[in-house]
């Protein structure tokens, strides 16, 4: 199997992380992508490539404008204009109903200000590269599609910073551009068939869903923690199931404190399913890790062997599919169990 791996995301690296009323060391960090290389890189099974250069253009047509424009300039735009500050964390945050029965209003002229309209939440500093790291994220997304466009039966971005908060208007969750939303769109409008993007990270893929809520040729299937008590909090409700054309093409699987191995995989046998009966030409897998047990900021309890057996039924599709990297962060672990996922793929699909 393919693997698409760039150093360009050593260009994100943060040092604090504000987070729980504290400041601390990041979680998500460039130790996690590292790890994740060397491991595959140790497998005969998989093969280390380069991204190709897919410019802005795939971006543009997820995510605003607005938005690319603010973040290739932003970290620079901050130190000449508020101060010199190693990383840039937004310290007021827009919110629509500031405005209520005013109108939305606009991107605010200063630095600050723009930061408080693009960004939703303060776990997600911009350093210097922040940017050219982001636009490594989405050519390696877009490569590992190319690759199965082509014919391969699998591929593997190893993508950071992860995508799968980022809106279309946002960026937050450590996520800058939503990878697999890009690459998922990409592939409808180009193609002109129907894609999934089955999303397995911990956290609910709020972006993605928000991306493609009221479309019919992407379906968004997530098996997340409970926002009752999970991030990001105000998304990922069972009752969330698209709107307008979209009704139905949203699936939404929340899960309890503590879930094991089979348990879960009778969430992802309905997952499953649901994507059998939708019939889409392509598959995207955001794969996250932090499911695992002793993963420090959530709260099931997956297996090293239980991604094996995950890996295997989502291959038993016989979907071509691309797996694009989310989140993971008991670090030790990651990259074993990136290794074993995508073993249980390869045995089955
Ligand atoms: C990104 B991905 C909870 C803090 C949450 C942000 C989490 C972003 C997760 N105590 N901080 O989905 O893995
Ligand atoms: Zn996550």
């Amino acid at each position: 199997m393919k693997v698409v791996y760039t150093p360009a995301h050593l260009l994100h690296n943060p040092e604090v992380e504000i987070e729980r009323s504290s400041a601390h060391s990041p979680f998500e960090h460039s130790g996690r992508a590292e790890k994740i290389r060397e491991t595959l890189a140790s497998d005969s099974t998989f093969d280390i490539v380069a991204p190709t250069a897919w410019g802005i253009d795939p971006i543009t047509k997820v995510h605003n404008p607005g938005l690319v424009r603010f973040l290739s300039t932003a970290w620079a735009d901050y130190q000449r204009d508020i101060k010199q500050s190693r990383e840039v964390v937004p310290d007021i945050f827009f919110k629509s109903n500031l405005r209520e029965r005013m109108g939305t209003g606009q991107e605010p002229a200063s630095v600050n200000g723009k930061l408080g309209w693009w960004c939703f939440e303060t776990t997600t500093p911009l350093t210097d590269g922040t940017y050219e790291a982001a636009r490594g994220a989405v050519d390696v997304a877009l490569t590992a599609t190319q690759i199965v466009l082509d014919g391969a039966k699998s591929s593997y971005g190893l993508c950071r910073p992860p995508g799968h908060h980022a809106t279309t208007d946002l960026y937050g969750g450590y996520c800058f551009f939503n990878n697999a939303a890009i690459a998922a769109h990409h592939v409808a409008s180009t193609t002109g068939s129907k894609v999934t993007v089955l999303d397995v990270d911990y956290h609910h893929g709020n972006g993605t869903q928000q991306i493609f809520y009221e479309r019919d040729d992407v379906q968004f299937v997530s098996l997340h923690g409970d926002p009752t008590r999970a991030y990001p909090y105000f998304t990922g409700y069972a009752e969330e199931t698209g709107s307008s054309k979209g009704l139905g093409s949203t699936l939404n699987l929340p899960l309890a404190a503590r879930t094991q191995d089979d348990a879960y995989l009778q969430s992802l046998e309905r997952a499953v399913e649901s994507i059998k009966k939708f019939a889409p030409s392509l598959l995207i897998v955001s794969l996250g890790l932090d499911t695992f047990i002793t993963d420090p900021i959530c709260d099931l309890s997956l297996t090293t062997d239980g991604y094996d057996r995950c890996g295997a039924l989502v291959g038993a599709l016989g979907l071509p599919t691309v797996v694009l990297q989310e989140g993971g962060y008991d670090v030790n672990a990651l990259g074993v169990n990136v290794q074993s996922w995508l073993h249980g793929l390869a045995r089955t699909s």
